[in-house]
Order: C-alpha cells, then sequence, then structure tokens
C-alpha cells in the first residue's frame, strides 16, 4: 500500500477498501457503516459533555442483563438504533439493552444487514470519568426472510461470518477500530473534534505474538475453579526465562482493556465463575462483546478463546447468551487454552 501523506478519513478508508476489495459492491456496507460513524460521533459528544450535563446517573431502570441503566446506555442505544433504521441497508438488530431483536419500521426499506451492538459498553465507570465504548458486529443474513419474528437464525450466526466488526473507544480522545477481515487488516481512527472527521491513526494494527500484561478482575478469585487459579497465578509467578510475572493492568472497561492489550500486547480474561448462577458461563456477552473484539484480535494477528476453542466458532443459541473470554495474544490466549482444558498445571 503507498505511503501516505495525509491521513485520510474514515468515509475515505471504507470507499478505498470496497472498491480494492469488493468491486462489485453496491454501497450497501458503505452505507452502513458510515452511518455507524455519525451515530458515534453523536454519542461521543454527549459522553465527553456527560460531566457537564446532568445527563448522568440512572434512570431506576434495568436491562435484559439486569444491570442498572444509565442514561448516556439509553441515549447511545436510541442513537444507534433511530440512524441505523433509516439507510435502508438492515433487516434487524440486536442490542445488548433490548431483550429481543430491534426491528425496522415499515416506513423505512429493509435491506441485507444485521448489525449486533452493545451501545455503551462499560457504563458503569460513566461517572468516573474512565473510557467507555460502542462494540459492533455486522453480518449479511442468509435468509430471505424478512420478518422480524423469523430472523433469529440469520441473526445466530458463529463469529466468523461477520463482515466486519469494531469499537469506538470514548477516552481523552475518540477512536474507532474496525476491519472487515478476510486479510483486510485491522485500522485505527481518531476523532478531531474541530474537524468532525475521524482520521487514520493506527493503519493496519498488528498486535504482539506474547505480551507482558495480564487483565482480570482478582475479586472473583473465590468463585474460580483451581484450572482458573493456577491460570492466573502462572502469570504472578516470577520466572525470568518467560518474563513472568508479568503485569496487572485491569480498568473494568472491556474495550479500554482490550484496546490497550490490542496495542501492546497481553490477555484479557473473564472467567466462568459461580459468583451468580446466571453468569456461571462468564459474564460477557457472545454476539455483542466476544464475537466482535475476536474478529478484530484474529485479523490483528491475536486469538481469541472460550477456554476450550475459537470464540470464531461457537454456534450460539442464544441472542444474549454469555461466554468465556480468552482474548489478546496468541501464545497468551493458546496457554490460556491449556490451563483451562487441563492440559497444563503450571
Ligand atoms: P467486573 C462492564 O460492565 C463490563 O461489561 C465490561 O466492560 C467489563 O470488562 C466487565 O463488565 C467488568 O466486569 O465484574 O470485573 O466489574
Amino acid at each position: 500500500m503507498a505511503r501516505r501523506d495525509i491521513s485520510i478519513t474514515i468515509t475515505q478508508h471504507i470507499l478505498e477498501q470496497q472498491k480494492r476489495e469488493n468491486p462489485e459492491a453496491t454501497g450497501a456496507f458503505t452505507i452502513l457503516l458510515n452511518e455507524l460513524v455519525v451515530a458515534a460521533k453523536v454519542i461521543s459528544r454527549e459522553v465527553n459533555k456527560a460531566g457537564l450535563a446532568d445527563i448522568l446517573g440512572s434512570t431506576g431502570k434495568v436491562n435484559i442483563q439486569g444491570e442498572q441503566v444509565q442514561k448516556l446506555d439509553q441515549f447511545a442505544n436510541q442513537v444507534i438504533i433511530e440512524r441505523m433504521q433509516h439507510i435502508g441497508q438492515l433487516c434487524c438488530m440486536g442490542s445488548e439493552e433490548d431483550a429481543d431483536l430491534i426491528d425496522i419500521p415499515q416506513r423505512y426499506p429493509k435491506g441485507e444487514y444485521i448489525i449486533l451492538f452493545d451501545p455503551l459498553d462499560g457504563s458503569s465507570n460513566i461517572d468516573v470519568n474512565v473510557s467507555i465504548g460502542t462494540i459492533f458486529g455486522i453480518y449479511k443474513k442468509k435468509s430471505k426472510e424478512t420478518r422480524i419474528d423469523y430472523l433469529l437464525n440469520d441473526v445466530l450466526q458463529p463469529g466468523r461470518q461477520q463482515v466486519a466488526a469494531g469499537y469506538f473507544i470514548y477516552g481523552s480522545s475518540t477512536m474507532m477500530v474496525y476491519t472487515t477481515g478476510n486479510g483486510t487488516g485491522v485500522h485505527g481512527f481518531t476523532l478531531f473534534p474541530s474537524v468532525g472527521e475521524f482520521l487514520l491513526s493506527h493503519e493496519n494494527i498488528r498486535t504482539p505474538e506474547k505480551g507482558k500484561i495480564y487483565s482480570v478482575n482478582e475479586g472473583n478469585y473465590p468463585f474460580w475453579d483451581d484450572k482458573t487459579w493456577k491460570l492466573v497465578d502462572y502469570f504472578k509467578t516470577k520466572d525470568p526465562e518467560t518474563k513472568r510475572p508479568y503485569s496487572s493492568r485491569y480498568v473494568g472497561s472491556l474495550v479500554a482493556d482490550f484496546h490497550r492489550n490490542l496495542l501492546k500486547g497481553g490477555i484479557f480474561m473473564y472467567p466462568a465463575d459461580l459468583k451468580d448462577p446466571k453468569k456461571s458461563t462468564g459474564k460477557l456477552r457472545l454476539m455483542v462483546e466476544a464475537n466482535p473484539l475476536a474478529f478484530v484480535v484474529q485479523e490483528a494477528g491475536g486469538y481469541a478463546s472460550d477456554g476450550y476453542g475459537p470464540i470464531l466458532d461457537i454456534e450460539p443459541t442464544q441472542l444474549h447468551q454469555r461466554v468465556p473470554l480468552y482474548i489478546g495474544s496468541k501464545e497468551d490466549v493458546k496457554l490460556a487454552e491449556q490451563f483451562i482444558s487441563g492440559k497444563r498445571t503450571s
């Protein structure tokens, strides 16, 4: 790829990539991704204003996950739904905030794509000014169905079937990181509020084969099984030959923890735990968190596992199913699989 003398906008990047990778493209995918970028700009503005406006604090409602819904969660969810529903490229949507699939109103045309998203992940960090994010995965529907009651099978596809995935991170700056898979690479764009554009800032992100960081909520230690104990203890054990102990870094906001490890290397873990029977298969959601980030990390040379095999190969059975997640540098995640599957104990 020729060296660039200026940073191109996300819009230009998507167009160039579509022309290169998908010459017969109708432009539908480009419209879809660009509208998502507009939604993220609106969310970014509110997240950055949140400290000033009275938009903080909860609404007193709870979402499908039984979690307190923060006003910004609701706002972000509405912005994405309202922006995405009118572009005529989607047959339906799935959101971490909504129990059921979201239909496209009759007044708008339907399309061939499906978007699954977590509108504002890490929301418990909103009022302490820690980075939070939007995570998304895009699929093409397989059937000819258009009615919402018959589209769940089109939605419950393994993560490997995604045609694009990525996230927006609202932190010291707002960034978008995305990939369309198939060797097209992972690219990062930084929002320049003064011009209102996301400009290419991290071209072709590659994550290190092996890291020096492990990320896990050690407060869950009493609720783990012995394989998980042995795995986490491995990263904390002194062994100069394997450059251990690793550094512990855990923000408690998946997008922030994932993004740091993607760039620097390392492993993020959210193991299954016995703290909450509803979350015995782990806290994180397969369709709107694990699959999109697994798609990104694989394209960047990393790997994502549920402890036994690739996240991207899991055949989904429910829209909101949870999954244990080990994601990041390939060598570290493969090692986690050896511990969790019992093949290794130290
Ligand atoms: P815990 C935030 O609520 C979230 O869904 C992810 O962003 C984050 O990685 C995880 O939960 C943190 O969970 O149990 O460590 O607070």
